[in-house]
């Protein structure tokens, strides 16, 4: 593994490179790459950066994100093949029927969403913001939040707004069953449990905080806590063990794996910037009306 990793580190260099890591990618992609984090978190350091090649370990519509912020730069994927289906439970064509059934409606859409979705959006959201998201849209008569009903539910709870859901949900999320939660409480009554907004609010219900990837790092951070239940894809332990060595961490299920975040390998990322491939561009068009959305967003403090 370490010639593999001496490749990259060199290769990196020649080619003016920069790897970024979602935080649910494996640990030795996590390792080598120079900046780990969430997808909005990642595009915005694509952004920052003055290398001309991002090789962004993550899913699709990650990788499209920071090409829609990063234009003239070269964004590649060591697996073009890694997607996520939650993104991809809704499509441009649905937006718009559902938009026509809403006509009034303010249309709020996840990060988790190809861009043509996001091109049909009035506001992006992260898991980090949608809260604020919502609350920002003070005057508008009706709210359609796609396309995941859990993160829908949650941010409709904590907003006490009433929102247009679609059937959307994260497959790996909803592998975390209130059961895990209670077993793993009893395994480790001191721990505090963080649940991520994509679980079902069974889950949520139980744990003491429901944050995004990058609030449970900055949470975890700053607890007096010593122990931790983390309910969201297991990558994110190994981040957190890492950053907080005199903390623990259990992940509250060892199912909830994302095969597709996982199709990231040491192999891919080399094979990436050797042959500089995979590629993700998104038309102009797209993606200047995909922007809006995502600036709208940013433009909340
Ligand atoms: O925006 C992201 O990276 C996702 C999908 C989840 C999170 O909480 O980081």
């Amino acid at each position: 593994m370490q010639k593999l990793v001496e490749k990259i580190e060199k290769l990196k260099k020649e080619r003016n490179a920069i790897i970024l890591a979602h935080n649910y990618q494996l640990p030795e992609v996590q390792d080598v790459a120079d900046y780990r984090g969430d997808s909005l978190e990642l595009s915005r350091m694509a952004a920052k950066s003055d290398a001309k090649i991002i090789v962004f370990c993550g899913v699709h519509f990650m990788a499209e994100t920071a090409s829609i912020l990063s234009p003239d730069k070269t964004v590649l994927m060591p697996d073009k093949n890694a997607g996520c289906p939650l993104a991809n439970m809704i499509t441009a064509e649905d937006l718009r029927e559902l938009k026509e059934r809403h006509p009034k409606a303010a249309v709020v859409g996840y990060v988790n969403t190809p861009a043509a979705v996001k091109a049909e959006l009035d506001i992006c959201c992260t898991s980090s913001n949608a809260v604020n998201v919502v609350l920002s849209l003070k005057n508008a008569e009706e709210i359609i939040f796609v396309p995941d009903k859990y993160l829908g539910d949650f941010v409709s709870k904590k907003t006490g707004r009433r929102l247009v859901l679609w059937d959307g949900y994260c497959p790996t999320h909803v592998k975390i069953l209130p059961e895990d939660i209670i077993h793993s409480v009893r395994l480790h009554p001191h721990a505090k449990v963080i649940a991520h907004p994509e679980c079902t609010p069974e889950v949520i219900a139980l744990a003491d905080e429901a944050l995004s990837t990058g609030k449970t790092c900055a949470y975890v951070r700053k607890s007096d806590a010593k122990e931790f239940i983390i309910a969201t894809e297991v990558g994110l332990v190994y981040r957190l063990q890492k950053d907080n060595p005199g903390k623990k961490f259990y992940p509250a299920s060892e199912h909830a794996v994302c095969p597709n975040m996982k199709r990231t390998t040491l192999e891919k990322v080399l094979w990436s910037l050797e042959e500089i491939k995979d590629e993700v561009r998104v038309s102009d068009e797209i993606r200047r009306k995909a922007k809006k959305a995502i600036d709208a967003m940013l433009a909340i403090p």
